[in-house]
């Protein structure tokens, strides 16, 4: 008994709907994946999480290895348990986040050494330490040890770039072993460049993995170049594995990539807003900080199941962000998690039902350009 894998229930264009299998339960794909960096999603409780229809978190390898560790949350018996989530968890693995974050960086052939952004506290990951890591917090998708360079790069930085990460690759492999009910996933990258995300999949193919992400996007390029990327980067990988796009992204990124493929995302962007006011609706983004709120006694969004929206106006809202209220970041993160969760099941019911273009138009007719 392997216990997990993925099925694919409907396709519909490029766009596919399925279900990943794990012990833990099942994701439903398209699945958004909430940010859970310090194993928490700041402001949220994580049964408040799960109602929003989250069937998986993402945790961070860098922050929780500085703090509080990754042996002493093994100790206390596992992410789940310590941070009581017992549903699916996929962990990065370091690599990118020290890149954004950590100070004085060193990057060998061996892996990166760096100092903390907390203490100054010098650490190394590698492939093997990273998985080593990854399997003491008891993640249930492991992501591969890779590097992404900030773009723009030129050619020559983008390919050797690639290259280490497909050596990290097999070497994440070889360390990951064979952990039945746990499942890795290979990364690829390339930048832009056609020709480079050809060898990064045929290299990743090779080795062989349980699902596959794109990696390497979202870094500084735009949507036009990040659709046009994503439009052959997605035909390269398998597709009866799902396929996971790193990092992204606003409500019409997510859309357009699952129209291109991808079947997994994650971003802080819904949980990060919340906490800066910023709001996602379905008639678009408004900043519940405007004045323009001040008297106004309507919900966010009139469509929405949320507790923000159930039972708060947003002169209430308005107020208590102003007011710089706790609750102020509880509801606007529940709100944002709610939306984001509400798109991915209207795409995947569209997606089953064989109507996504429709829906796609639907979900673009609805949203203004500017604030509302
Ligand atoms: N690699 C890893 N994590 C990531 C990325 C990547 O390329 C990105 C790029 N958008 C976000 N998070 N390991
Ligand atoms: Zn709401």
């Amino acid at each position: 008994m392997t216990s997990t894998g993925f099925t694919k229930h409907a396709q519909d264009g490029k766009a596919r709907s399925g279900v990943i299998q794990t012990p833990r339960g099942e994701i439903r794909t398209p699945a958004f994946m909430p940010v859970g960096t310090a194993a928490t999603v700041k402001a949220m409780m994580p049964e408040s999480v799960a109602s929003t229809g989250a069937d998986i978190l993402l945790g961070n390898t860098y922050h929780l290895m500085l703090r509080p560790t990754a042996e002493r949350i093994a100790k206390l018996g596992g992410l789940h348990k310590f941070m009581n989530w017992d549903k699916p968890i996929l962990t990065d693995s370091g690599g990118f986040q020290v890149m954004s974050l950590a100070g004085l960086r060193k990057l060998t052939e061996r892996g990166v050494t760096f100092k903390s952004h907390i203490d100054g506290s010098k650490h190394e990951i590698t492939p093997e330490r990273s998985m080593e890591i990854q399997e003491l917090l008891g993640s249930d998708i492991v992501m591969c040890f890779d590097e992404c360079p900030a773009l723009p790069a030129d050619r020559d930085r983008i390919a050797s770039s690639m290259r280490m990460s497909m050596r990290w690759a097999k070497r994440s492999r070889e360390a990951f072993g064979d952990r039945p009910g746990h499942m890795l996933f290979g990364i690829q990258q390339g930048g832009l460049e056609q020709d480079f995300r050809q060898e990064s999949a045929e290299a990743l193919r090779e080795i062989g993995f349980d699902g596959y992400a794109v990696g390497g996007l979202a870094v500084g390029e735009g949507q036009e170049a990040m659709f046009s990327t994503l439009d052959f980067a997605t035909d390269m990988l398998p597709e009866d594995k799902p396929r996971y796009l790193m990092g992204v992204g606003k409500p019409d990124d997510i859309v357009g990539a699952v129209a291109r493929g991808i079947d997994m995302m994650d971003c802080v962007l819904p949980s990060r807003s919340g906490r800066t006011g910023q709001v996602f609706t379905r008639m678009g983004v408004l900043n519940i900080k405007n004045a323009r709120h001040m008297d106004d006694p309507r919900p966010l969004d009139e469509n929405c199941s949320c507790p923000a929206c159930q039972n708060y106006s947003r002169a209430y809202l308005h107020h208590v962000f102003r007011s710089q209220e706790i609750i102020s970041s509880m509801l606007l993160t529940w709100h944002n998690l709610q939306y984001y969760q509400d798109i991915m099941a209207g795409m995947r019911e569209a997606i089953a039902a064989g109507r996504f273009t429709q829906w796609q138009a639907d979900f673009h007719a609805g949203r203004a350009q500017g604030d509302i």
